[in-house]
């Protein structure tokens, strides 16, 4: 059996129900998981073929179960490609949620705002990317069961999945904020001249993670909803030096503005 359907047979024996979304979870943002019901909580050291997370503030589990109605399954914390993973171990989770079912995947992540008129604080609808780091999870031998060797990204975000979201925002009064990802591997944040290049190639937020799993979702076929916490200002835009406590210390003030937008359009999808 191979890696992919060891860590799936691993994790479908102990399922009842069949996920339908994923949620991945990024930096500070995964209390959403915290709000599922009837958890199954599997550490990703337990399952065989899985990487392990080695950041703080990332618990490094799949919690898998109910959220408004809809069978989820959450990556409490994700693998970056900084950390010293291979894209293949960055992604694998993608691949396996997709082998367990899920046709929908939501991509989290805590951004550094590119875009002048964004606060920290904001969120942001991600409505397309940039992939900045010259990787692609893809390269190597193409396996056509998991996907075509040439995948279309034209629309890599779903445009009824950003059509909910807005609608959600709307209802919500939230000010909710759409824009470009951009995907540098970090861990160094930008330069300010780095972040002026951004803007000018049409950037709006920028972090380290979230475009590979992404384009892994693609290829595997599934519907895919980004959201930025916009945690800070990019470098050179205000006059302060960044680091990462602040992406946190944000993360916790938003945490009532993310978790109601993620489990209302979840609510809309049941
Ligand atoms: Cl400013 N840059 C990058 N690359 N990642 C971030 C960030 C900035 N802020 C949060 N994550």
């Amino acid at each position: 059996m191979t890696q992919l359907h060891e860590a799936t047979a691993f994790i479908k024996d102990k399922l009842q129900v069949t996920p339908k979304v994923g949620l991945i979870l990024g930096s500070g943002l995964g209390m959403l998981a915290d709000e599922i019901e009837n958890p199954l909580k599997i550490k990703y050291d337990q399952i065989p073929g899985f990487p392990v997370s080695t950041v703080e503030g990332h618990a490094g589990q799949l919690v898998i179960g109910e959220l408004q109605g809809v069978n989820v399954i959450a990556m409490q914390g994700r693998f970056h490609f900084y950390e010293g993973y291979g894209l293949d171990a960055v992604t694998f989770p993608v691949r396996v949620m997709k082998q367990l079912g899920i046709e929908k995947l939501f991509v989290t992540n805590a951004a550094g705002g590119v875009n002048e008129s964004f606060e920290p604080g904001n969120l942001m609808l991600i409505t397309d990317h940039i992939n900045n780091t010259g990787q692609n999870p893809l390269m190597g031998p193409n396996d056509a069961e998991q996907g075509v060797r040439f995948p279309d990204m034209s629309q890599a975000y779903d445009r009824k999945l950003q059509a909910v979201a807005k609608a959600v925002a709307r209802d919500l009064s939230l000010d909710l904020k759409e824009g470009v990802y951009v995907w540098n591997t970090g861990p160094t944040y930008e330069t300010p001249a780095e972040i002026r290049m951004l803007q000018t190639v049409g950037g709006d937020a920028v972090g380290m993670s979230t475009v590979p799993e992404v384009i892994v979702a693609r290829h595997a076929g599934l519907e895919v909803l980004g959201i930025s916490c916009i945690s800070n200002m990019a470098a050179g835009i205000l006059d302060q030096p960044l680091n990462h406590e602040e992406v946190i210390e944000t993360t916790e003030k938003v945490r009532e503005d993310f978790l109601g937008f993620v489990k209302t359009i979840l609510s809309r999808l049941a």
